[in-house]
């Protein structure tokens, strides 16, 4: 079944009319075209930098998180092929996927984090567990609501909060699930909140450096994007906004002020990087913006994404360095060196922009704003099993952010 009909159709006819129509029949004489109703992984060759912009703009779903010129990792449907060749595009088929409606997603109630991915609900439920175990030192402030009316929730730790003596200047923040479909992120959420409360009620290093940096968790920042990715479509990104066309959702991670509207980004709004109408039109980048602003500055800011292996600093936006290049590379080193340490993980320490350029981050905003330690993390893995990591991997995934946590927190505080 294709899960974007009717309109697939019409979107379709838009990204063919760019191409030309004689490399197109020539195409399409000579590519496999499997049918069936059945989803594939394609490596789909970009020729040069006009087939890159044609192919962001298509409502095909990336799997890789680069889009270059060369051959890009792509998830289709069967139904998707006669485009492809119209478009005059070559394009390698890899494997068979599950289909994205296809996945065994079942709600436990005997949960566990650490070896199961959890829905939404369960995942708050884990932090409101916590909360209720720590009611002095652990409070939730409702930061916004999501387009389909769900709460957004920023959790947050102070230990000086709990005798009510301290309130600490700064802050340390981190933003999970702000691509539905990388599921390890909230995941990997949950087990940097449950290490700190650990550390905090453990270690006076700890306490110490949390009397005066607010530690701040965001679980789940694309909640209804995270919900339909366990309802209905596995590999979806962006949030579910209505855009009035047939098509649904923006790319959160575009949708940000600094450089936005740029390049790595899709005025198109059946891509997966769409930007959405202006910088901050949806209510849960809006959410962050407005948060951040309320809150004690942040020494510290991470964003949690998969997949690739990968420590991030900006810029992202641009092909440069950032003013504070300086200081972000040897801490970026440290968090990949801290992560091979603990698992044997190769994570490649680099400017976002060494990656590909994207316009719109959240992390390129939160550094220009704020000017301090501001970072993207590709979590695991490199390829094998991308956005649908295998449960078994969660845990040594987790150990191995909290330990570049660990280096983030205090390089960046001094504590
Ligand atoms: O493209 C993104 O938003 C991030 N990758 S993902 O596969 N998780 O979607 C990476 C953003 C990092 N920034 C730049 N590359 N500029
Ligand atoms: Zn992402």
């Amino acid at each position: 079944m294709d899960m974007r009909s009717p309109f697939h159709k019409l979107i379709a006819l838009v990204c063919v009319s760019t191409s030309g129509l004689g490399a197109a029949h020539a195409q399409l004489k000579k590519m496999p075209m499997p049918d069936g109703d059945a989803w594939w992984r394609v490596a789909i060759t970009a020729r040069n930098e006009a087939d890159v912009q044609r192919l962001a703009d298509c409502p095909y779903r990336l799997f890789s998180d680069n889009l270059a010129i060369g051959e890009n990792d792509f998830i289709v449907s069967s139904n998707d092929f006669l485009n492809l060749a119209q478009m005059g595009l070559s394009y390698r088929i890899q494997n068979l996927m599950p289909a994205p409606n296809g996945f065994a997603n079942i709600a436990r109630d005997d949960i566990d984090f650490h070896t199961t991915y959890l829905t939404g609900a369960q995942i708050l439920a884990q932090y409101e567990a916590w909360r209720a175990a720590y009611p002095n030192m652990i409070s939730r402030t409702q930061i916004g609501t999501s387009r389909e009316n769900r709460p957004i929730y920023a959790y947050r730790i102070a230990w000086g909060a709990r005798s009510g003596s301290k309130q600490p200047s700064r802050s340390v923040f981190v933003e999970a699930g702000i691509h539905a479909r990388e599921w390890i992120t909230p995941a990997t959420g949950l087990y940097i909140f449950e290490q700190f409360i650990k550390k905090v009620n453990t270690d006076r290093r700890w306490q110490r450096a949390n009397s005066n940096v607010a530690f701040y968790m965001v679980p789940v920042l694309n909640v209804d994007g995270y919900e339909y990715s366990w309802t209905t479509d596995r590999y979806w990104r962006k949030n579910r906004r209505n855009n009035g066309n047939g098509t649904y959702g923006v790319d959160l991670n575009r949708n940000f002020s600094k450089g936005w509207g740029g390049s790595g980004s899709s005025s198109s709004s059946s891509s997966d990087t769409y930007r959405g109408p202006s910088a901050f039109s949806e209510p849960e980048s809006a959410a962050v913006r407005n948060y951040i602003a309320a809150i004690e500055p942040p020494a510290a800011f991470l964003d949690l994404h998969s997949y690739s292996q990968l420590v991030l600093r900006p810029w992202g936006y641009v092909n440069a360095f950032s003013p504070s290049e300086a200081t972000l590379k040897p801490i970026g080193d440290a968090m990949a060196s801290a992560i091979a340490a603990t698992t044997g993980k190769v994570y490649t320490s680099e400017a976002a922009y060494q990656l590909y350029i994207a316009s719109g981050t959240t992390q390129d905003w939160e550094y220009s704003v704020y000017a301090n330690s501001s970072w993207t993390i590709e979590m695991r893995d490199t390829g094998q099993y991308g956005f649908v990591l295998p449960a078994d991997q969660i845990y040594p995934t987790q150990l191995e952010i909290w330990a570049a946590f660990e280096k983030m927190f205090f390089m960046s505080t001094g504590y």
